[in-house]
């Protein structure tokens, strides 16, 4: 069995493993986890990293002398067990005052008190060397279409994020930003649903090389959408700066569940693509293995500690069955045959005009489009057959 290292840069959001159950139906079913015992645990489990909202180290209206002993607190923990913080977020969700949103709220003493949250914790995750800095919008939204203007809180948004590129690029912060998608919930309809939505979006910026996205699994799925095919969109992009890693069963309420608990076969393609998904078979992306899952509220502690390490060794069994599918001849000789390395080939000839293509004659006159009717099949399902073989471990 696979043991994760620090070299795998799995990191987990102290909110994952300090979840304590509490879902619109009921209370908590586990006690609040410490921060110093949070880190300590997923060190000792092989992760590499921890990351944070400010409200999760210390409550929404702490003081500050009660803020700065919860950050001593991490920072003694770190200097234990070398476990890094990648990444720091803002809760801009969870108190009463961001009920319509933090940086998208119509009240604009809202905004601009959000705005000056942000920055508090941007200031941190320098001083703790975070590199990616999340923004997961799930209050920036509405339920009803007459009490949002769209345009209005995409033109809020952009001004809230030009300002927040300006201050880190005059501070000389090493971060750059990730936005994370979501469809609903808790809102209606949150803003910027989608990958693609915040790509567009993020294209609109001033300072838009700073901006990416940092897209969950649960999340697309959520919107029926294919997560594999979405992170290749915005690697192609140069987008992906962060990646949220979670199980989702369907079009249901954000479930999630441990990483591979839900579409596995797509899990499979994804750590494909994000390990051996660059050219010449290396890997796509080299930041944080992310996990932002919930241990089930029916879970006790040692739950919690075998569903954050089943992330990580699911990730790295996946990451073993993508490098045996690849290494196989039989599938080597399916992908040829499924001609999945001629759509790298560009579709006209080096320097070939428009001219030459029109007097092309086997490219349409003597095409025969014909021999299409009952044969050139593409055995693509052979394909994804090799693949579950492997998957399944039974080649
Ligand atoms: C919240 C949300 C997650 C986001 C976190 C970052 S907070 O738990 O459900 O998907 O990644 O703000
Ligand atoms: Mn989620
Ligand atoms: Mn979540
Ligand atoms: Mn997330």
């Amino acid at each position: 069995m696979p043991t994760p290292t620090r070299e795998d840069k799995f990191s987990f959001g102290l909110w994952t493993v300090g979840y304590n159950g509490t879902d619109p139906f009921g209370g908590p079913t586990r006690p609040a986890l410490d921060v110093v015992h949070a880190v300590e645990k997923l060190a000792e489990l092989g992760a590499y990293g921890l990351t944070f909202h400010d409200d999760d180290l210390f409550a929404f209206g702490s003081s500050d002398a009660e803020r700065q002993t919860q950050i001593d607190r991490l920072k003694g923990a770190l200097d234990d067990t070398g476990l890094v913080i990648p990444m720091v977020t803002t809760n801009l969700f969870s108190a009463p005052v961001f009920k319509d949103g933090g940086f998208t709220s119509n009240d604009r003493d809202v905004r601009r008190y959000a705005l000056r949250k942000v920055f508090r914790q941007l200031d941190l995750g320098a001083e703790l060397g975070a590199k990616t800095f999340v923004m997961w919008g799930g209050r920036e939204g509405a339920e009803y279409d007459t009490a949002k203007d769209v345009r209005q809180a995409l033109e809020r948004y952009r001004e809230a994020v030009n300002l927040l590129g300006d201050y880190v690029t005059d501070k000389g912060y090493d971060i750059r930003f990730a936005i994370e998608p979501k469809p609903n919930e808790p809102r209606g309809d949150i803003l910027l649903p989608t990958l693609g939505h915040a790509i567009a979006f993020i294209d609109s910026l001033e300072r838009s090389e700073l901006f990416g996205v940092n897209p969950e699994v649960g999340h697309e799925q959520m919107a029926g959408l294919n997560f594999t095919a979405g992170i290749a969109q915005a690697l192609y992009h140069g987008k992906l700066f962060h990646i949220d890693l979670n199980g989702q069963r369907g079009i249901k309420y954000d479930q999630d569940l441990v990483f591979g608990h839900g579409d596995l076969h797509n899990a499979f393609s994804l750590v494909d693509l994000l390990e051996n998904g660059g050219p010449g078979g290396v890997p796509a992306y080299d930041g944080p293995r992310h996990f932002d899952y919930k241990p089930s509220r029916t879970e006790d502690e040692k739950g919690v500690w075998e569903s954050a390490a089943a992330n990580m060794r699911t990730y790295l069994l996946l990451k073993e069955r993508a490098a045996a599918f690849r290494a196989d001849p039989e599938v080597q000789e399916a992908l040829a045959a499924a001609k999945v390395d001629e759509l790298s080939t560009p579709t006209l000839n080096p320097g070939e005009s428009y001219d030459d293509f029109l007097a092309d004659r086997s490219a349409f006159e003597d095409f025969d489009a014909d021999a299409y009717l009952g044969g050139k099949g593409f055995g693509f399902v052979r394909l994804q057959q090799l693949a579950t073989e492997h998957l399944l471990g039974a080649r």
